[in-house]
């Protein structure tokens, strides 16, 4: 419990046996669950996980959003946290994220992890990949968001069934964010925090990734408004 409020951490995992242990020797007491879904890891993790007091639940179609809309079916927590579970978000910014998300009264928070400190955290490729989807997606959605692609969010459990949130990869990650901001009732802001170098394997595919996110971008934006058109045009019809 943090201040009368039941608090779920939602940690998704493809073959982070290193990392997931880091975090959860990491993860503050007052954090009432946590859950690990293992998305078709073949390495420990899913031991790992429940030996350190995860509850693990498993998704055998592999995608990071995927894995989330799983995890966020099982939450039971008021508010919901999440992070990676690769030991590159810190486990113990979550009482600072979470008296920030109380404080600035939102329903949303995105942790920033720019500007990034540890100079190995991440590659020149990957900050540049960063800010571009992120000027982009900033643009397209007239709100300033310095980092689209966190996977360290704060939100209010109860908000996630006002969100569509159709992508089951890493353009999840955006999604959630562009839902929260365009939802006229949802309240939305972005703190920074100090994001390191990852434990393991990547599992991002850049190039593929990126371009793909990029495409995401832009296809939910027009698609939206087509739909909004098309919605305008029967109405207009008679
Ligand atoms: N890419 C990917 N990640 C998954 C999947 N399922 C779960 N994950 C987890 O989602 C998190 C994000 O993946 P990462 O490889 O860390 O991607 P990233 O954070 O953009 O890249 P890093 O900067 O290297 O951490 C990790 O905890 C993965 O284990 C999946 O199907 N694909
Ligand atoms: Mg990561």
């Amino acid at each position: 419990m943090y201040r009368d409020q039941r608090i779920t951490v939602i940690i998704p995992c493809l073959n982070e046996e290193q990392g997931i242990e880091q975090v959860l020797r990491r993860m503050p007491g007052f954090v009432d669950e946590v859950i690990v879904v293992d998305n078709g890891s073949t390495d420990r993790t899913s031991e790992v996980a429940a030996r350190f007091g995860a509850k693990v639940i498993r998704e055998e179609v592999r995608g990071y959003g995927r894995a989330y809309k799983r995890g966020f079916a099982r939450a039971t927590g008021d508010i919901i946290v999440t992070l990676d579970g690769d030991h590159s978000y810190p486990p113990d910014a979550i009482s600072y994220l979470l008296e920030a998300f109380r404080h600035l009264e939102v329903d949303f928070l995105n942790a920033s992890r720019f500007p990034v400190r540890d100079p190995k955290a991440m590659s020149l490729k990957h900050k540049l990949g960063n800010l571009a989807l992120s000027l982009v997606m900033s643009l397209l959605y007239l709100t300033w968001v310095r980092d689209s692609q966190s996977g360290m969010w704060v939100l209010r459990r109860e908000i996630l069934p006002e969100l569509e949130l159709t992508s089951d990869g890493m353009a999840f990650s955006e999604e959630i964010k562009i839902e929260a901001i365009r939802h006229p009732k949802v309240r939305f802001t972005e703190i920074s925090i100090q994001y390191s170098s990852r434990l393991g394997e990547i599992k991002l595919n850049p190039w593929k990734d990126g371009f793909y996110n990029l495409w995401f971008l832009v296809r939910k934006r027009f698609r939206r408004r087509r739909r909004a058109a098309r919605a305008l045009a029967e109405a207009t019809k008679l």
